[in-house]
């Protein structure tokens, strides 16, 4: 039997289901909120949902990273500080009505900004539970406006190779590119954070302006995002192009289907180090099971 659960952060407008990426979206959302009994507390929610493990204590969510334009080692939160914040813009292009280039600033004020704790899961099983502030990627697709024949939303990150040396190694197709399906990006649960433990979001972490996915595998989560592309062909993606038997493009969690070279079947979690069993979807099921219905053919897990 499915159990339908509340969403996982229980915040009132989880109920609206943004079927169409229309701007008339946040008007929903901030006419829900004053109804709620949440409305005052703006972007301080972080308590009222319950990603049902301890937050991660910030000091090892920010000092142990994975990206790959520094180094692929996961020290890397001091060499990140060399990538300027700001100025920052962004490119929504493609499929898109017009192509347009906000500058960061400008975005943030056509967005509500809100806190959501998140579990993170990395291929590379180890994991963390993080309180992110953001907006929902959906609402980000609606500023970009896609055309009807946009199938997939795919994100690229900078390439500072002033600040960024990993960048000369030449085994990596970069830049770092990521994608997801429309329907995917319409989901309630992909966000575009901006902050992290009620601070802006550092440069190790993706600052100023990253992708949370929390039910796939952490590499889908792109950092440092300066252009947002829509297209009818499912793109090429950073890890699939270096080696598609061990990375796909859905790269959906599932304890049951071990990478080519570990088990998924259990994570570390930063911080204690404790051992806990990994969920399908990241335990996000309930959110998004539901979108992979029929694609049972597809590499769903990888
Ligand atoms: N641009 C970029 N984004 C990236 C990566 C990267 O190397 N470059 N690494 C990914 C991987 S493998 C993970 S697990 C997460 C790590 O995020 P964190 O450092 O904030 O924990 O970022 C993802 N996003
Ligand atoms: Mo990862």
């Amino acid at each position: 039997m499915i159990i339908r659960r509340k969403p996982v952060w229980e915040l009132p407008e989880s109920s609206i289901t943004p079927a169409r990426f229309v701007l008339g979206r946040r008007k929903l959302v901030a006419g829900a909120l004053a109804m709620g009994p949440l409305s005052a507390l703006g972007a301080a929610r972080a308590a009222h949902y319950d990603p049902g493990r301890p937050i991660t204590p910030e000091h090892d969510a920010t000092t142990y990273n994975n990206y790959y334009e520094f180094s692929d080692d996961k020290n890397i939160w001091q060499a990140a500080q060399a990538l300027p914040q700001a100025p920052w813009s962004i490119k929504f292009d493609g499929l898109v009505e017009k192509p347009q280039t906000w500058a960061l600033e400008d975005l943030l004020k056509q967005v509500t900004l809100e806190d959501r704790a998140y579990r993170h899961r990395c291929v590379e099983a180890w994991a963390m539970t993080v309180p992110w502030r953001g907006f929902p990627l959906s609402r980000l697709v609606a500023l970009a406006r896609p055309l009807a024949s946009a199938k997939y939303v795919q994100f690229q990150t900078i390439t500072n190779n002033d600040a960024m040396p990993g960048l000369a190694n030449p085994v990596y197709p970069f830049p770092y590119t990521e994608a997801v399906t429309i329907e995917e990006a319409a989901n309630i649960l992909p966000f575009i954070a901006t902050g992290l433990y009620g601070k802006p979001l550092p440069p190790q972490n993706g600052g100023p302006i990253r992708l949370v996915l929390p039910w796939k595998y952490g590499f889908k989560s792109a950092k440092a995002l300066v252009r947002v592309s829509f297209t009818e062909k499912r793109p090429e993606t950073f890890w699939r192009d270096l080696n598609p038997n061990e990375y796909g493009f859905w790269a959906n969690v599932n304890p049951d289907v071990p990478h080519p070279r570990w088990s998924q079947a259990h994570e570390r979690l930063l911080g204690s180090g404790e051992i806990v069993p990994t969920r399908i979807y990241n335990g996000y099921g309930d959110q998004v099971a539901q979108l992979y219905a029929g694609l049972q053919n597809e590499m769903l897990f990888r």
